[in-house]
């Protein structure tokens, strides 16, 4: 076992001791290793930031866990159908979307969780780039393999909008709302951006990456110069920060329920709720779409994922791709 994985073993050793003191013995024992190596494992952990008491009759004892996103972390407790059963952590990455291509081409399974501490390529749209400072956000790419035609992939960006606004609100309290097509926002503020991506062919999906990264604890400072919309992070606007490891665990919670359901019912509940977290819904809206600008009333989403907007002339667009925003004196 790698010196990664036996310390990852201890972490699980501990968590089934719920808090009590493990024996080095116990441990010696449970990873097949001398006692001299668990002691290197000990001091290895404690330099990553767990603080773990030593009692000499007793053993060890996790006193305290540092928020670093491990798989171990993660999946304790997660009791998730799909999602997160494979989770793949990265100190740094460029793109935990470029890996999960490659996760993909090799085979790993429906639900594939990757994670990055920071990213040093982060991905946005049409070539954009996203800040992914370290030891504040969470940068993730969640692998699916589900049995839909490629057209309808990108529904998923709203399972993803919908996961990712509910996880938010149960971590801070706040009440997100969402944008079209793939903002996260509280307080009208950008404090999360999606990237889906597909590996397809005409008759069907090899895989879908639903890319997210969420503003958790980022600081004012720490937010790029040449913002193209006003952002934000869960604890500037909340005023104290967030567990990255409970904020995780409880996003991918959010999106194996959603993702359970859409799989049995379709895309309709999540177009539903999404509507419901939208404030441009039943506004007037300008729609920027490169060659042209769209104004009406937004009236909902199509099952594609597509805005609905209906014109002074009564005319509904079904605009696919385009940059939205809210009449002035609206
Ligand atoms: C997005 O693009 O909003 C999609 C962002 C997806 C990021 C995740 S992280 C995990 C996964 N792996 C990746 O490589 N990517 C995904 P877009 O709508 O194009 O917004 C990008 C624009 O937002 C940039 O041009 C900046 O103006 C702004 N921006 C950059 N970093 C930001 C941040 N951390 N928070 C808020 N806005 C940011």
């Amino acid at each position: 076992m790698s010196g990664k994985g036996s310390q990852e073993e201890i972490l699980r050793l501990f968590r089934r001791k719920g808090g009590d003191y493990l024996s080095g013995e116990e441990i010696s024992q449970g990873l097949g290793v001398s006692r001299t190596a668990v002691w290197k494992h000990i001091r290895q952990l404690r330099d990553q930031g767990y603080t773990i008491e030593a009692v000499p009759s007793k053993g060890y004892r996790l006193a305290e866990a540092p928020d670093r996103l491990l798989p171990a972390e993660i999946q304790a407790g997660l009791e998730t159908q799909r999602i997160g059963r494979e989770v793949v952590y990265f100190e740094e990455t460029d793109s935990t979307n470029l890996r999960a291509h490659e996760l993909g081409a090799g085979g790993y399974p429906d639900g594939t969780v990757i994670i990055a501490d920071r990213q040093s390529a982060g991905k946005g749209r049409l070539g954009r780039r996203w800040a992914s400072p370290e030891g504040v956000n969470l940068y993730t790419s969640v692998l699916l393999r589900p049995d839909i035609l490629p057209f309808m992939a990108p529904q998923l960006t709203f399972l993803s909008a919908v996961a990712v606004a509910r996880a938010i609100g149960e971590a801070s309290g706040l009440q997100p709302r969402v944008k079209w097509p793939n903002d996260v926002l509280l307080s009208g503020k950008k404090v999360a951006g999606l990237l889906n991506e597909m590996h397809a062919e005409t008759e069907g999906i090899h895989y879908v990456i639903l890319g997210i990264g969420v503003n958790l604890n980022m600081r004012p400072e720490q937010f790029p110069g040449d913002l193209r919309y006003p952002a934000t992070s869960v604890a500037i606007e909340k005023g104290s920060t967030v567990s990255r490891t409970g904020f995780a665990r409880c996003l991918y919670r959010e999106i194996d329920r959603l993702y359970e359901r859409y799989l049995a019912e379709g895309v309709a509940p999540i177009i539903r709720e999404w509507e419901g977290l939208c404030d441009l819904v039943g506004r007037q809206v300008e729609v920027d779409c490169q060659q042209r600008i769209i104004r009406g009333l937004v009236t909902g989403l199509d099952e594609d994922g597509a805005l609905l907007v209906r014109t002074a002339e009564g005319t509904e667009e079904r605009i696919l791709a385009g940059d939205v925003r809210p009449m002035k004196g609206e």
